[in-house]
């Protein structure tokens, strides 16, 4: 028994996706004009495909799980269940107008055109905002179309914005923030969904030790107590006596997003010799 996994075959997810498995300890060999490759070290055959049929595969089970964008899975609208969000391919779908207009609110889209590869999240998006907007759905280089006359806004993906403002054209609304998700067919076997288990498991941990980071410092013990008090830890921090008296050093475990906020009161505590070191694994 294999857990069959269908990941984009070139393009932005591509890469991330083959990473992360490997980061799960999962040996692949490359897949280059392959459609379909096994794992040495574990019970898994990768399907190399487009993204847009990645959902339509998951559901009708030629694939057991997938990794894809939230912003396919919404559009698609199969029958998956998205189970973990991974944490790359971050984006958000967005309508966007020339920059010459006046734009207030969603009331300016009344009776407009939008040109957009995802008519099916805008459509929604437009009915749970009252808006009869007019969706024209075309294939790609979505945001030459106000340019030439094709639609008054479009909706389309952004990351930077480059591309928009290359364009001529302003982000007024943001309809949908993705990222990729893995996603799962309905009817997984038992046996299947222990693997997923396995995997998910892995890449849990991974995911954490991207979010951690370890630090280690050293305190004079008469502020032993305020620092520890700044630092969360997995259970309390660890103490342990330096070869000098008076002092400790302290290591903990710092999540990335309060990381330079809490530095800084460490310093003002009158913390040393502060080392922060990346986390290679981290179950808890
Ligand atoms: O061949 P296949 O069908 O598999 O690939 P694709 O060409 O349909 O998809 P691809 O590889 O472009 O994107 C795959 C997934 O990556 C998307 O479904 C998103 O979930 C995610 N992603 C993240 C993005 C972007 N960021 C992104 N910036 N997908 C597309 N873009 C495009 C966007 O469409 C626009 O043209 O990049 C341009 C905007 O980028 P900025 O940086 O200029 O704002
Ligand atoms: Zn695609």
């Amino acid at each position: 028994m294999v857990l069959r996994v269908a990941i984009q075959k070139s393009g932005r997810l591509n890469e991330d996706s083959m990473k992360l498995l490997k980061e799960c300890g999962i040996d692949i060999a490359n897949g280059v004009n392959k459609l379909r490759t096994e794992a040495s070290n574990f019970p898994i055959e990768v399907y190399f495909l487009r993204d847009d049929d990645i959902p339509q595969y998951v559901e009708d089970g030629v694939a057991d799980i997938g990794f894809v964008g939230e912003n396919v899975v919404y559009e698609k609208n199969k029958k998956v269940e998205v189970v973990e969000q991974l944490g790359f391919g971050k984006c958000r779908l967005s309508i966007a107008v020339s920059r010459n207009e006046v734009y207030n609110d969603v009331s300016y889209l009344h009776g407009k055109r939008i040109a957009t590869t995802y008519p099916v999240i805008v459509r929604k998006f437009m009915e749970e905002k009252g808006v009869n907007a007019e969706i024209h759905e075309i294939s790609g280089s979505v945001e030459i179309a106000p340019g030439i006359g094709l639609a008054d806004a479009i909706c389309d993906l952004v990351s930077s914005g480059s591309t928009l403002f290359m364009n001529g054209l302003k982000e007024v609304e943001t309809v949908l923030k993705s990222q990729a998700v893995l996603i799962k067919s309905s009817d997984l076997n038992e046996e299947k969904q222990r693997l997923l288990d396995k995997l998910l498991f892995r890449i849990k941990a991974v995911k954490r030790s991207k979010n951690n980071k370890y630090i280690l410092l050293n305190a004079p013990n008469d502020k032993l107590s305020e620092i520890i008090g700044l630092l969360p830890g997995m259970k309390s921090p660890t103490v342990l006596p330096l070869a000098e008296s008076g002092w400790s050093s302290v290591h903990s475990v710092l999540k990335e997003s309060d990381f330079w906020e809490i530095i800084e009161k460490l310093k003002e505590a009158g913390a040393q010799g502060i080392l922060v070191v990346p986390i290679e694994k981290m179950i808890i």
